[in-house]
């Protein structure tokens, strides 16, 4: 029988040999993919994403988890294009215009493939061309991440693009980053901002 615990518990523990190895052996054995990924490495991210918010995990064990939580996936990915399994939703995600801060950004992307989304990394220094273009290929939630005061204002350059573009009605944008707030948020017109990775997927899953 599949040790979909044991996916769960080496995830949680950053083992990423070992739940490469376990995920490996469930797929031999024919488990649904869809049992290993949601019992096994998103039950895992969810135990990860509970720790980091209550300040029992800090930034290096999420970073350690998720690289482990790659090495499961790099197995799935292939099969789950073959089974039908369908994302919660896409989205894309990109450090604001002027911003090359992404270890922030890189967190949210790991907690979100966790939670089940399909996740473009738009990479740093992101102009508002490039969210509009990734929303035109079907993108529903655009986030943007900045951590410095000076590109905060790019964030909503992008909302203006994507009004422009007459796309604003097709997708959400959910901002985060040290200097963001909710006050901000509702400044800009964002539809989300939330203060850490975690949240980001439970604001995400409000959204889509
Ligand atoms: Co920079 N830097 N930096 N820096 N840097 C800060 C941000 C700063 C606060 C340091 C300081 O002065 N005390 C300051 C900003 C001041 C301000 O604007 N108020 C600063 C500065 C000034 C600069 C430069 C201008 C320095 C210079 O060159 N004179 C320069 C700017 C370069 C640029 O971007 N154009 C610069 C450069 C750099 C490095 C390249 C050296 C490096 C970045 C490396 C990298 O990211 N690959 C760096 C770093 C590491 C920092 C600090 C030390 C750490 C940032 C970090 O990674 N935090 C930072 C000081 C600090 O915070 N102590 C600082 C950890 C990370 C996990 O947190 O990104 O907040 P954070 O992400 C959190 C949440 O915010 C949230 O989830 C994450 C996890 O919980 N979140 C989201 C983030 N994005 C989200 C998106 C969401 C939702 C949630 O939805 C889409």
């Amino acid at each position: 029988m599949s040790d979909l615990g044991g996916i769960k518990e080496s995830l949680i523990k950053g083992d990423a040999n070992k739940v490469k190895e376990l995920v490996e052996a469930a797929v031999k054995e024919k488990t649904p993919v869809g049992e290993i990924l949601n019992q096994g490495l998103i039950a895992g991210m969810n135990v990860v994403g509970a720790k980091f918010k209550n300040n029992e995990f800090y930034v290096p064990e999420v970073l350690i988890a998720a690289r482990a939580m790659h090495a499961g996936m790099d197995i799935l990915q292939p099969l789950l294009a073959e089974s039908g399994i369908k994302p919660i939703g896409k989205i894309a995600i990109g450090t604001a215009k002027g911003d090359l801060h992404d270890i922030g950004k890189n967190l949210v992307i790991m907690m979100l493939k966790g939670g089940g989304f399909e996740v473009e990394d738009l990479g740093i220094d992101v102009p508002e061309e490039k969210f509009v273009e990734s929303v035109k290929a079907g993108t529903q939630l655009i986030g943007i991440s900045a951590l410095l005061t000076t590109t905060m204002p790019s964030m909503k350059t992008v909302i203006e693009a994507l009004r422009a573009a007459g796309l604003k009605d097709r997708v959400k944008v959910m901002i985060g980053g040290a200097p963001i707030t909710q006050a901000y948020a509702d400044e800009i017109g964002a539809d989300g901002y939330s203060p850490d990775a975690a949240s980001a997927v439970d604001k995400a899953k409000e959204l889509i």
